[in-house]
């Protein structure tokens, strides 16, 4: 492991930490020892909170970012087997949920060696709905995880064939591959309805209400972290104007139109955009009616410019990338698309390896 990077952390946590009182000049010497001698080293507990509070801060697609130093931090270093990791998986949403209150919260797995990692969940987010092709060509489910299916289904896995059968999770040690189920009561859901049509909710649309990242690769000071999943709260655009609207995922636009009775003969009618304000309505109102935390795009703008000036205030960069900060839904509508950001790769940070997409 490189030096530099491990002393460059050590540095800006000794400089944003004043009151943790460590002599960096110690530190330091002790750092480099234990690199020198097992080619990687451990964190203190200060560190490793610090260090993934500030990887969420310099997260540049992050239009969420205000709250980055209430980031709960679950350190899980020492658990090693596949069990215990996904049972640490699990009560990472357990206790993220708080009955609707969700907490953003991180777990982070054992330090990656310095020949590679020692545990890695395969699954891009802890929960996610599984995506069938049916004989006949027809899908069913989510089919941006069909290829992921497939894999956990050559493994031994059967979902039951609904719309939103929730995946296990596909975690990797040194031992090899395992699959663990998720269960039932550790997965937060939301029915939707509409605030005025009743039809809506007929249509037996859903969503889980806890996004939760977990293949992305923490890292502070030269560490990896391979496996340290995170959650915040969503913002409804990603699932009303992404999730359940990708023409590859739930491509439910079509048959709102056809239920709201839109004139879908040419796009110029705009029934597209008139279907996708009201599923957009119907999130945050089912969200909204059933206790559990959510964000809309325009206070969400609001809060990411509040973010700006305090860490401009600061004396800090925020990196910023227009093409994933503005929300898909009325761009325009928002502060957010009137500006250009600050371009800055700055550690720690989250990265999304190529072999970590699924
Ligand atoms: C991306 C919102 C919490 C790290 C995003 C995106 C949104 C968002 C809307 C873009 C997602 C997309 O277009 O697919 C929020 C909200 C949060 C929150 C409302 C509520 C607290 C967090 C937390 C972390 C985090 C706790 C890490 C500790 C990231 C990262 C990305 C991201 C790394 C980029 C993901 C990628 O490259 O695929 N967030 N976020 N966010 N967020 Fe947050
Ligand atoms: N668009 C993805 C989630 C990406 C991250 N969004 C958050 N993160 N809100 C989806 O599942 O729709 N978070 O940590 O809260």
């Amino acid at each position: 492991m490189d030096h530099g990077e491990a002393i460059s952390f050590l540095e800006a946590f000794s400089r944003e930490n004043p009151r943790a009182a460590v002599d960096l000049t110690e530190r330091v010497r002790q750092v480099l020892m234990e690199i020198d001698r097992t080619g990687t080293y451990r964190h203190t507990p200060e560190e490793l909170t610090w260090g993934a509070k500030v990887a969420w801060r310099n997260s540049a697609r992050c239009i969420g970012r205000l709250y980055w130093n209430s980031l709960q931090i679950r350190d899980r270093r020492r658990v090693h087997t596949p069990a215990e990791v996904a049972a640490e998986c699990v009560e990472h949403l357990r206790s993220a949920w708080r009955g609707g209150r969700i907490r953003p919260t991180i777990t982070i797995f054992p330090a990656d060696a310095p020949d590679g990692p020692l545990v890695r969940i395969w699954n891009d987010q802890l929960i996610r709905y599984a995506g069938y092709l049916t004989p006949d060509g027809h899908r069913i489910g989510d089919g941006q995880y069909t290829r992921f299916t497939s894999l956990v289904g050559a493994l031994g896995w059967r979902g039951a064939g609904t719309p939103f059968d929730v995946l296990p999770l596909l975690i990797e040690t040194r031992q090899g591959v395992s699959l663990h189920p998720v269960p039932r009561d550790a997965v937060a859901e939301v029915r939707l309805s509409h605030p005025e049509f009743p039809w809506f909710a007929d249509l037996g649309l859903r969503w889980h209400a806890v996004p939760a990242i977990s293949n992305m690769r923490l890292e502070i000071g030269g560490v990896s972290y391979s496996a340290a999943p995170f959650n915040g709260w969503y913002m409804e655009t990603e699932i009303g104007a992404r999730n359940l609207v990708d023409p590859h995922r739930y491509n439910v636009l079509p048959l709102l139109g056809r239920m709201m009775g839109l004139d879908m003969s040419a796009e110029r009618t705009l029934w597209r955009d008139r279907a996708l304000i009201e599923l957009n309505r119907a999130v945050l109102h089912s969200f909204d009616e059933q206790g559990v935390a959510i964000t809309d795009h325009h206070t969400e703008s609001q809060r990411f410019l509040q973010h700006l000036r305090k860490e401009e205030a600061a004396g800090r960069v925020c990196p910023a990338d227009w093409s994933w900060i503005v929300p898909p839904v009325s761009g325009g509508l928002t502060p957010v698309y009137h500006r250009y950001y600050d371009q800055a790769d700055l550690r720690p940070a989250f990265f999304l390896d190529p072999e970590a997409r699924m």
